[in-house]
């Protein structure tokens, strides 16, 4: 079959023959059966009862390179560990006696349906971890009603996300604005075209933060690198991200913003925001909604998590009149392992949550089947919160419902957070030459 190749352009670059692909076959190498044995190994998918067992099965059958560019945060992963820790520092305030027989966590997104209160957040390159990449997400995702949000590095393409679609099936894109603005336009109107329904501009990434456990490993070409940056030239000293990051324009600005709106009528999202004034400039600017988020870490080191700015910032809109307004919704993401951490998220505000990274590791650990045990789990442990806390729907999760006085205090001692602690990995310092 003849078909067409769309990279981060979303342009048409024209039709392969496959009968002039030559088919390479690889060679089955000592670390492929080391590999394959882990892999023989894993625990049986049923016994995976939370994220963090699927961090510490990915940690384990990844290739190391893949690990270290997946969970790496910059500079010293203050913040990476923070957004965990903030989590800890809000507290329920659960009602009784209301008759919670029945309970549904379903919502929706930017006006679309969806099964739960969260997204599957945008992770770049899945092929480092796993042969189908992002697919895997494409389908579990279709089989759970949960949306998708397609990242720009991702390294399917997005046409071939998008043609492994369920009828109907719903997705967001992340975007990464290229220099080349004829380009972004291309994608953004190429991904419209195809059914997309928001458009999620990442802002936090002026330059990619300096992620240690990545640029650690030297970055050996394969064939697991964005679709998006096929046949250019790249950087490969720095690590993966660096590697690919060339592309994002650092003078995007907030003058930028009506041209977008100009080239498209899908909903558009700034993602990164992490302060109030920036989420008044936000809502001023005439967005349908922003994400809370410092890009899992992996930026400004010490910022703030998102469910802290949260607070914040639905305080000050609110101050000013904006806020609630079903036209603006309010998404936080970073730090996300349990059902109870996205209540608190929603108690607080927040319309939906990402989740990105525990997604990745369900499919890094068990393809399509990891991830649709993910949404499981997500699934009874909203089943259980909700009822435990006394909200029939989303709706019923209420500011009441959360003790959130000590998040901003970060020095709250707490319970420690075993199964993370064990998950998380330490950075590591210089080596010495080997003798
Ligand atoms: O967090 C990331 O790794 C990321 O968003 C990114 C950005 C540019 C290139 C590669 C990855």
């Amino acid at each position: 079959m003849t078909r067409p190749q769309v990279n981060l352009t979303g342009i048409r670059l024209g039709l392969i023959d496959q009968s002039t692909v030559v088919k390479v076959v690889k060679e089955v190498t000592e670390e492929d059966r080391r590999r394959q044995a882990l892999l023989d190994a894993r625990p049986p998918l049923d016994t995976v009862l939370n994220m963090h067992d699927f961090e510490t099965i990915a940690r384990t059958v990844l290739p190391e390179k893949a690990w270290a560019y997946y969970s790496s945060a910059s500079d010293d992963e203050i913040t990476l560990r923070e957004n965990r820790m903030a989590y800890q520092r809000v507290w329920f305030r659960p009602r009784i006696l209301r008759d919670v027989s029945s309970v549904d966590w379903s919502t929706t997104i930017l006006g679309q349906k969806s099964s739960l209160p969260l997204y599957i957040s945008a992770t770049a390159l899945g092929k480092l971890g796993h042969p189908d990449g992002e697919l895997c997400l494409t389908k579990a995702a279709a089989n759970h009603g949960v949306i998708q949000m397609i990242a720009t590095l991702a390294s399917c393409a997005i046409d071939d996300i998008l043609d492994a679609a369920a009828p109907g099936q719903t997705f967001f894109l992340q975007l990464y604005v290229n220099r080349d603005r004829e380009i972004t336009r291309k994608y953004v109107q190429h991904a419209e075209a195809r059914g997309v329904k928001g458009l999620f501009i990442t802002v936090d990434a002026p330059q990619l933060g300096r992620r240690e456990k990545d640029m650690r490993m030297k970055f050996v070409g394969d064939d697991a690198g964005a679709e998006v940056q096929k046949g250019q030239d790249v950087k490969k000293d720095q690590g993966v991200a660096r590697a690919i990051s060339s592309f994002i324009d650092p003078s995007l600005a907030w003058k930028d913003i009506p041209w977008f709106k100009s080239i498209t009528k899908m909903p558009i999202i700034i993602k990164g925001i992490a302060t109030a004034e920036d989420a008044i400039l936000a809502y001023e600017a005439g967005v349908q909604g922003i994400v809370l988020s410092n890009h899992g870490g992996r930026q400004l080191d010490t910022a703030r998590s998102g469910l802290e700015v949260l607070v914040e910032v639905t305080a000050a809109l609110r101050r000013r009149g904006y806020w609630p307004d079903p036209r603006f919704e309010i998404y936080v993401d970073g730090g996300v392992r349990r059902a109870s951490d996205v209540l608190k998220a929603i108690a607080l505000g927040a319309k939906a949550v990402g989740v990105g990274r525990p997604f990745l590791y369900a499919f890094c650990a068990y393809g399509q089947e990891g991830v649709e045990r993910a949404i499981q789990l997500f699934r009874d442990e909203f089943e259980m919160n909700m009822r435990l806390l006394g909200a029939r729907t989303i709706d019923e999760v209420v500011p009441d419902m959360v003790d959130a006085g000590s998040l901003a205090a970060h020095t709250v001692l707490t319970p420690e957070d075993n199964l993370f602690n064990q998950t998380y990995q330490p950075l590591s310092l210089a080596k010495f030459k080997e003798a």
